[in-house]
């Protein structure tokens, strides 16, 4: 099963990376892309190109759909589905739950058996030691996929709810723009302070979120509890420093939401004793 063939649909820098690291694997890889021109390089590594969905799909084995977003998804593959051909589609589009639900119902619908993904890397890391790769569908689907799939990071199972990888998926992508968030805000009161931005970022704010990553996400929590090891009321006062000093140096509080979220539910635990 492991050299099952593969067919990816959409070579953006996304389905690049993927192809490139099955090549890399010794997969026998089939690539279609929209834009003709992008699959030289895959070529000539030992890529067949397909000259439409049709054929990418009908080169049998697994299709992994890669494009921009669920809508593009349905119109690359929507011609390809007038007669219902079975076979097996990975989606690693990112989307939403509904999204992902409604996909699995509408190739369902033609016979095709369908697996959900969300790609825990980027362009670069793909394959890498730490990528990983959400899946949610079927169990024996996942089964029979992982091992194909497995040279593009570390297959992991998130449940038989087709909506469940994207749910993951939506929600990592909100921790780690969150954290971006975080590091654009840290950035611009260095420099607004006249503070040395390069200096700060390697010497202080990397090895500070480095040291702090677990315990945030550890503490990251939709009730309004907060453990008694947090110290509330030491948390609030020092969110409000954050937010005044932020005036003080003129940086558009971008952050405001987050920290004042967290300074509610500081208050909040402050009052409640
Ligand atoms: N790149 C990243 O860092 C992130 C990491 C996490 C996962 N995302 C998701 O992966 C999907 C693809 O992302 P990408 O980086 O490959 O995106 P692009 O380089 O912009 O390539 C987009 C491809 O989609 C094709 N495409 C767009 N619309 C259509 C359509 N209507 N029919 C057929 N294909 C379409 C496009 O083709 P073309 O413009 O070259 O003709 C590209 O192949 C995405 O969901 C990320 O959220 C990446």
């Amino acid at each position: 099963m492991r050299h099952e063939r593969i067919s990816i649909v959409g070579l953006g820098a996304m389905g690049s990376a993927l192809a490139s690291a099955l090549l890399e694997a010794g997969r026998e890889v089939t690539v279609w892309n929209r834009t003709p021109g992008k699959a030289g390089e895959l070529v000539a590594r030992g890529a067949r190109e397909a000259s439409s969905v049709e054929e990418a799909i009908g080169a049998g084995g697994l299709t992994v759909a890669c494009l921009l977003d669920d809508a593009s998804v349905r119109e690359a593959l929507g011609p390809a589905l007038r007669k219902p051909a079975g076979g097996t589609l990975v989606n690693l589009t990112s989307g939403s739950v509904r999204q992902a639900r409604e996909l699995a119902g509408w190739l369902g619908g033609y016979g095709v058996r369908f697996l959900a993904g969300g790609i825990m890397a980027v362009p670069p890391t793909v394959g890498t030691e730490g990528s990983f790769i959400l899946y949610s569908g079927a169990r024996d689907l996942f089964d029979r996929v992982a091992p194909v799939l497995g040279p593009i990071g570390r297959p992991h199972w998130v449940g038989e709810d087709p909506g469940l990888a994207a749910l993951y998926d939506m929600a990592a992508l909100s921790g780690m723009y969150g954290m971006g968030a975080g590091a654009d805000h840290a950035v611009a009161l260095v420099h607004a302070e006249g503070g040395d931005v390069e200096t700060f970022k390697r010497e202080v704010l990397r090895p500070w979120m480095e040291q702090m990553l677990p315990i945030t996400v550890a503490g990251a929590d939709v009730s309004e509890s907060v453990p008694d090891e947090y110290n509330p009321a030491m948390q609030a006062t020092g969110l409000e420093t954050i937010l005044s000093a932020s005036a003080e140096a003129g940086v558009p509080a971008d952050l405001a939401g987050h920290l004042r979220s967290s300074l509610w539910r500081m208050q909040r635990a402050v009052t409640a004793g």
